[in-house]
């Protein structure tokens, strides 16, 4: 098995893959960039999986070197799981990656990590909820401290083996019925939702799509009318629907506690 962990940039990657992989790790570059490729080995059992650190980012779209290593490794190189590791303590802003890992076809589960930190703050996340709303499940962690991990990684191997499809807030929005069109062009590869929102957005290249579906995808795009705030700017417009996704389904997840009772409890 082939596990890849994918994240924002601080919010623990290292740490838990230093956690998952102890001293097997091996430290090289990605073809033609010099951004670090760790990758190592998890052992537990009889169970085995690489572990794969992928750089550290905000977005898969096309605009830094970690961003395009981290979209092509997904579409081409296909790990058998992603591991979304997540801030608990700004799970809105992290969120907004997910958004986008869960495009692809991979099996994914959240890691849920900084719980301590987020305990401490007050902070308390419905995770059942979390769950149920983004499709995929969603495991408490500390990697600093190594709990939770077993869990983790007990429910990596379980997923890892059912096939998943991708989902999109797209489905969800204003243009729902055109985004099925456009996705049925890219029906017969894997991650068709995450390549036909590439191809949306204006990442051809990256798309991975034939000539010809891109031809077929554009003709779309032009009969689409997006709402006039875009000015006919689909990657905006694609941001948007992501930021609205997540303040209405992903915000109602998490309770703040007021300042003044956090200090109570601390
Ligand atoms: P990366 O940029 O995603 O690889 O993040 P790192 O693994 O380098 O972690 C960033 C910082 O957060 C480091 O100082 C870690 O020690 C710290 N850190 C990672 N996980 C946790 C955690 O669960 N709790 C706390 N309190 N700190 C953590
Ligand atoms: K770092
Ligand atoms: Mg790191």
């Amino acid at each position: 098995m082939k596990f890849a962990i994918a994240g924002n940039p601080n919010c623990g990657k290292t740490t838990l893959f230093n956690a998952l992989t102890g001293a097997s790790a091996h430290v090289g570059n990605w073809p033609g960039v010099t951004v670090d490729k760790k990758e190592g080995v998890y052992k537990k059992g009889g169970f085995r999986a690489e572990i794969i650190d992928l750089p550290g980012i905000y977005s898969l779209s096309p605009y830094s070197p970690e961003e395009v290593i981290a979209s092509n490794y997904i579409l081409n190189e296909n790990p058998d799981l992603i591991i979304n590791i997540v801030d608990a303590t700004n799970l809105e802003r992290n969120i907004y990656l997910t958004t986008q890992l869960l495009e692809s076809d991979c099996p994914i589960v959240v890691a849920l990590n900084m719980t301590d930190v987020a305990h401490r703050d007050g902070i308390k996340i419905d995770v059942r909820r979390l769950e149920e709303e983004l499709g995929v499940s969603v495991v408490e962690i500390c990697a600093l401290k190594k709990s939770g991990i077993e869990k983790l990684m007990d429910t990596a191997a379980k997923e890892a083996k059912k096939p998943r499809l991708g989902k999109s807030v797209l489905e969800e929005s204003e243009i729902s019925c055109c985004f099925e069109k456009i996705c049925s062009f890219a029906k017969d590869a894997r991650h068709a939702k995450f390549r036909a929102v590439k191809a949306l957005e204006g990442d051809a290249k990256n798309s991975g799509l034939s000539q010809d579906a891109l031809l077929g995808i554009e003709k779309i795009k032009n009969e689409i009318s997006l709402p006039s705030e875009f000015d006919s700017d689909f990657e905006a417009a694609v941001a948007n629907w992501r930021y609205s996704y997540i303040s209405k389904k992903i915000s109602p997840c998490i309770k703040r506690k007021s300042a003044s009772e956090a200090l109570t409890i601390s």
